[in-house]
């Protein structure tokens, strides 16, 4: 069953402006505490600050909830059940007691109750290795098969960024450059990697993605750059990626288990900077995405 709290149900009826979130990175599995709860209580006020009301998606006691109350919330930091798409049906049908949803799943939700804008910080792709384990996160098929602007800071740069590319232009994804001609690598500003299309300002977001819900098209990615003075130094964070990498190959993990170990390598190679950036991207593209919903209201 899924319920939309009870601000949320009122801002969609009223077509008002809605950010949906994910609730795996503001997990242990995201993010260490206490930084998990600070990057939701941030990523929630840059929405409203923005004009636009915020639906935290999880599961609770079987129920999969968009706009998440405030009391449930410290539920959400605490679990460590990551539900993808593929794992709604059960986890509802379960009764599972607490799981946090990705990107996946966030879109799967989001578009089953009209919220059209999304956030977070960076969405998953084409793992670097795929052609030996056919690891692609299901987040991209989400997104070309629903009709969610997806806000983000490019994919993760642990990722096959290139190879992502290639598969959202298979899957008739348009990804927009915000206000830059690159894909961003989400630690930094860009991955030199070109975004076919660039945009300036929220409105013409609003104009791409009312124009593609007319063709009944899927969703659209939004690659916003990390905010110049949260940028980590290009170099030191391309060792560290290198580093969390080959911590975690040794371990033999698959499936959803590896996104996490790779995040939380990257933590410790960092010296806990990529955490300080990774708040800073996801409160920015928060922001970015209240402004679009807000605009995608007027239309
Ligand atoms: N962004 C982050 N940290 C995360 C994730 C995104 O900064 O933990 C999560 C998102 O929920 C995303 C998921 O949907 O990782 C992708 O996981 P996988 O690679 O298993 O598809
Ligand atoms: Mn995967």
């Amino acid at each position: 069953m899924i319920v939309v709290g009870d601000e949320v149900r009122a801002a969609i009826s009223a077509k008002k402006a809605v950010v949906a979130l994910e609730s795996t990175i503001f997990s242990t599995l995201g993010l260490p505490a206490p930084a998990n709860s600070e990057a939701l209580a941030r990523c929630t006020k840059a929405v409203r600050k923005a004009g636009a009301v915020p639906a935290l998606t999880a599961v609770v006691d079987g129920v999969i909830w968009v706009g998440l109350p405030d009391e449930m919330q410290e539920l959400v930091l605490n679990a460590s059940v990551k539900v993808a798409a593929r794992d709604l049906g059960v986890a509802s049908a379960r009764r599972l007691s607490a799981g946090v949803t990705t990107v996946s799943a966030s879109v799967v939700i989001a578009d089953q109750v009209g919220i059209e804008v999304f956030a977070t910080g960076g969405i998953g792709g084409v793992h670097r290795d795929a052609e030996i384990t056919g690891d692609i996160s299901a987040d991209l098929d989400a997104i070309a098969h629903h009709g969610v602007t997806v806000v983000s800071a490019g994919a993760k740069a642990f990722l096959d960024l290139p190879r992502t590319l290639e598969y959202l232009e298979t899957r008739s994804v348009p990804v927009i450059g915000w206000r830059t001609d690159h894909f961003p690598a989400f630690y930094t500003q860009s991955s030199g990697l070109d975004v076919p299309y660039r945009v300036d300002d929220a409105k013409s977001v609003a104009r791409i993605h009312v124009a593609r819900r007319e063709l009944g098209q899927g969703g659209t990615l939004l690659a916003v750059p990390i905010p110049t003075h949260a940028e980590l130094d290009g170099q030191r964070i391309a060792e560290a990626i290198e580093e969390g990498l080959r911590q975690v190959d040794g371990r033999q993990l698959s499936g959803p288990q590896v996104t996490p170990a790779v995040l939380a390598e990257i933590e410790k190679a960092t010296g806990g900077e990529s955490v300080d950036a990774n708040l800073a991207l996801a409160e920015n593209n928060a922001e970015v995405a209240a402004k679009v919903a807000f605009e995608i209201a007027q239309l």
